[in-house]
């Protein structure tokens, strides 16, 4: 990958911290600190690997992404709108009554969301059947999973992992957000997960920890997944989660706070400094 491609992946990430800042400030709450734990990672996905077209959401052969951990919705639909799939404007109908962008995604409402998730734990099935599809139909294209930390308490998700083992169902490669908290505390006091890695080694994945908050990490990770042929493939991510939003960084109360007058001070600083570095950066190329 060359450094200009790597500069547009960077801007699109801040584009999309901007939107989800911008979006939340507007509803006076939300899903701040697992949305912006995965700016990189949807950034790298949608600009860099996936088979999509947003003018055509449904089309036949294209790659799907499963956003398990369907709290982060507000993530996804400012990425959604930055690829082009609908206006920047619909942000600011995130959860009204009747929006098209619920708190939680729901493919049958919002142009580019493949698959309804919120109840956790169930995106990793859904996953799987799309996986389980693709390979039946000996299609070349892949499934993107994204799976909370706090997410592995399902049982539902080490069911979905042990079939994706058994088949070496690589056609969907597995994400694991590994920001160290959950909703109410860190994952190690409310439910350890202990070694995430050598768990997914232990069920038959190959299975790679990098950097969730370097693209370049993110890009030769997928890369390496992809050239896996005869196992299962899971990426861990080491995240922070509320990353880039300082004040909630390590911060309990980062899951889906409200904002006051000192939260917006905050949001406003952090959403200047990232247009500014878009614009010193020669603009974005996706708006
Ligand atoms: C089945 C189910 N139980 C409980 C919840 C409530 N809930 C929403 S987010 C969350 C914590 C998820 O933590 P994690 O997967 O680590 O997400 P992140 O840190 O990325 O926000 C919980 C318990 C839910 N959405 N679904
Ligand atoms: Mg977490």
């Amino acid at each position: 990958m060359n450094q200009k491609e790597l500069i547009e992946l960077k801007k699109l990430t801040a584009q999309i911290r901007i939107d989800v800042i911008k979006m939340l400030k507007w509803r006076r709450y939300g899903h701040l600190g697992g949305s912006l734990s995965i700016a990189e990672l949807l950034s790298v996905l949608y600009g860099k690997y996936m088979d999509i077209d947003p003018k055509n959401p449904h089309k036949e052969d294209r790659d799907y992404l499963v956003l398990s951990k369907g709290h982060a919705g507000p993530a996804l639909y400012a990425t959604l709108a930055n690829m082009g799939y609908f206006d920047k404007e619909m942000l600011y109908t995130l959860n009204e009554i009747r929006t098209n962008l619920p708190s939680h995604p729901d493919r049958l409402r919002t142009p580019g969301i493949d698959a309804t998730t919120g109840s956790l734990g169930q995106g990793t099935s859904v996953a799987t059947g799309l996986a389980y599809g693709l390979r039946m139909e000996k299609s070349d294209k892949n499934v993107y999973l994204i799976v909370g930390d706090g997410e592995l308490n399902e049982g539902q998700v080490w069911e979905a992992f042990q079939f994706i083992a058994h088949h070496k169902l690589n056609e969907v490669v597995v994400f694991i957000d590994n920001n160290k908290m959950q909703l109410d505390g860190t994952t190690e006091d409310i439910l350890n997960p202990f070694d995430i890695k050598a768990k997914m080694e232990a069920f038959g994945f190959y299975t790679q920890e990098v950097d969730g908050h370097s693209e370049e990490a993110l890009i030769e990770a997928i890369d390496k997944a992809k050239s896996v042929k005869d196992k299962a493939v899971a990426i861990v991510l080491d995240t922070v989660k509320a990353k880039g939003f300082p004040y909630f960084e390590e911060n309990i109360g980062n899951h889906s706070p409200k904002f006051d007058d000192k939260v917006d001070a905050e949001a406003d600083k952090i959403v200047k400094e990232l247009e500014d570095f878009i614009k010193e950066n020669g603009g974005l190329k996706h708006v």
